[in-house]
């Protein structure tokens, strides 16, 4: 431990830490707008100055390492001034359309112009880049209100190690830019949305879809229906300040149903589907000799990472589609029929704690005829807006449930949700179908938890012992990706492989949490908490025990992995 002190008052705190944490650690508060802990610790954009004993300039508390014996100052006036000119740059550079902006009261920027008590701004002149370049279906930047914290670039480099932003130029002509300052459509980008929910202001945001929604919703030839995935229900509540980690499956029921959708349903029923599909095909590659481990299919930024870094890899992958689109292809066939609907009328909306989810649906494998299983996906945070726009009042809306059918889902689709939910949910079905009984020891602790990779062995029969790995996050990844080229999973069978670090709870389309609040709080743990406990509440936990799982497959879609599933719920990747 090291002792020093802070603005007078001697404390502890462990070694290697900076002064703002440990600032922090003993509520005291130093501004920051770059710093993103452990991602980007870079001290660019000169917030958190405090005075330290005994040297003459200022210093970046968000690199400044404890040491014993230290006298650090964090709120002196010369501290502050430079904090406030610092501040005042930024703000003449950046377009302040604060009224109208998405980011209006969750802004980083705009907090700290609150807090340091700005009133105008001395250095009104000439601006830089007022480029908007929205070509991807998934994200939009926004140059003329980056702030240059890098905090994009360094999630993008260090944390999913897709690297397709770079810093360019110098001084007032300094950008964020894709690399080869092409569109962020162009490059590479796997869509996930993490450099939107990284940015401290409006920079970054997701396509909006809103306006398709609303549209669908107004149009009388139209019968427009929803699916909502796992993870939304364990975030959503935080954009109406519910405590985070709050569960709110059944107010996310009762909204869509005031918003109007003529079904409501769940993304968690084409879930429990998925684990009928994988678990079959993982059943016939280890029995048959195909291509293992198998890895699973269901991120579409883990796909399109696949495509385009690994396509040699694509053996590997399920053939399986994601319960979203499963959800949206059994919505469009079956559901049709069972109601007279012509599927071009029918219009399917996604509710996805994700912005890949946008560029999966439009993908072509994904569509039959033109008609695409899913027609429009929105994020977490835009269907917040339109509840708000609707004028409900979210935190009282009453308990409800989700359609009948469509809306049935198990405990293990509900884990989906969370890093090792699949793995966990595909080895409750694959035991007891091994076994053909009903296993009652079903809490997989080993794959449980947010560390970005684990292994585990689960003895499925007395004769099969399969391995398993589990990975979030690009750089994770990574490193399985060469661990299977090295031989290193050669005896493994089965992987789980999700884009956003802690798997969806922590998408890119979920509600945005400050850098300075997820220095105290892990929001994948928390966020998954709300998960896990629907689950071990839920009266059936595993898949194949849904009562609407087990029908559509006796009046509708024949075997698990049968002439109608191959159908209709597998596909096929570009290489
Ligand atoms: Fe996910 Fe999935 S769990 S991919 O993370 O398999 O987005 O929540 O909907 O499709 O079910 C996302 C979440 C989601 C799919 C499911």
């Amino acid at each position: 431990d090291v002792t020093f002190k802070i603005n007078n008052m001697e404390i502890t705190v462990p070694e290697g830490i900076t002064v703002l944490e440990a600032a922090r650690r003993h509520n005291i508060d130093i501004p920051t707008l770059c710093n993103l802990k452990d991602v980007n610790e870079i001290g660019a954009c000169r917030m958190c100055m405090v005075e330290v004993a005994g040297a003459k300039a200022l210093q970046a508390a968000c690199v400044y390492p404890v040491a014993p014996g230290i006298e650090v100052f964090t709120n002196t006036p010369r501290a502050r001034k430079a904090r406030r000119v610092n501040l005042e740059l930024i703000l003449s550079n950046h377009h302040r359309e604060c009224t109208t902006c998405i980011r209006s009261e969750n802004c980083e920027l705009q907090s700290l112009a609150k807090d340091l008590g700005i009133s105008d701004i001395p250095f009104e002149g000439e601006k830089s880049g007022h480029h908007i370049d929205d070509l991807s279906p998934s994200i939009v930047r926004d140059e003329s209100k980056c702030v240059l914290c890098k905090r994009c670039l360094a999630i993008c480099n260090k944390v999913q190690k897709i690297g397709v932003l770079g810093a360019v130029g110098r001084g007032f002509t300094s950008q964020v830019q894709p690399v080869f300052n092409k569109s962020i459509a162009e490059v590479g980008c796997i869509n996930c949305g993490q450099c939107i929910v990284n940015c401290p202001v409006g920079a970054l945001k997701e396509k909006s879809d809103i306006n398709r929604v609303w549209d669908a919703l107004g149009d009388p030839t139209k019968t427009v229906v929803v699916q909502s995935a796992p993870a939304v229900r364990a975030a959503l509540g935080e954009e109406f300040n519910l405590p985070m980690g709050t569960n709110v499956t059944g107010k996310l029921a009762a909204a869509l149903r005031r918003l109007n959708f003529d079904g409501v349903f769940d993304t968690d029923f084409g879930a429990d589907v998925t684990i009928m599909e994988e678990g079959t095909e993982l059943i016939n590659r280890v029995k048959n000799g195909g291509v293992l481990p198998m890895i699973t299919s269901c991120s579409p930024g883990w796909i399109k990472m696949i495509e385009t870094y690994y396509p040699e890899m694509i053996p590997h992958l399920s053939s399986c589609k994601s319960p979203q689109n499963m959800t949206g292809a059994l919505l469009k066939s079956h559901y049709a029929e069972m109601n007279g609907i012509d599927p071009k009328d029918l219009v399917v909306v996604s509710v996805m704690p994700c912005t890949a989810k946008k560029y999966e649906v439009q993908r072509d494998e994904l569509s039959v005829d033109g008609n695409q299983d899913v027609d429009i996906s929105i994020t977490t945070r835009e269907l917040a807006r339109m509840i708000k726009e609707a004028r409900l009042d979210f935190p009282a809306l009453p308990d409800e449930e989700f359609d009948p059918y469509y809306g049935d889902y198990s405990g293990a689709a509900v884990i989906f949700g969370a890093t090792g939910g699949v793995m966990e949910a595909a080895v409750r079905t694959v035991a007891d179908v091994l076994n053909d009984k009903d296993i009652q020891k079903i809490d997989y602790e080993a794959v449980r938890g947010v560390d970005g990779l684990k292994t585990a062995e689960v003895e499925v029969t007395p004769d099969l012992t399969v391995k398993v790995a589990v990975a979030s996050g690009g750089s994770n990844i990574r490193k399985v990706m060469e661990g299977i080229k090295n031989g290193e999973y050669k005896d493994y069978h089965f992987i789980e492989l999700m884009a956003c670090p802690g798997g969806c709870v922590n998408g890119g389309g979920q509600p945005i949490i400050s850098a300075k609040r997820k220095m105290e709080v892990d929001i994948r743990a928390e966020r998954a908490k709300a998960l896990y406990s629907e689950d071990a509440s839920k009266k059936y936990r595993k898949s194949h025990q849904n009562p609407s799982v087990i029908r559509i497959y006796e009046e509708f879609l024949g075997e698990p992995g049968g002439h109608k599933a191959h159908e209709l719920l597998h596909t096929t990747y570009s290489q």
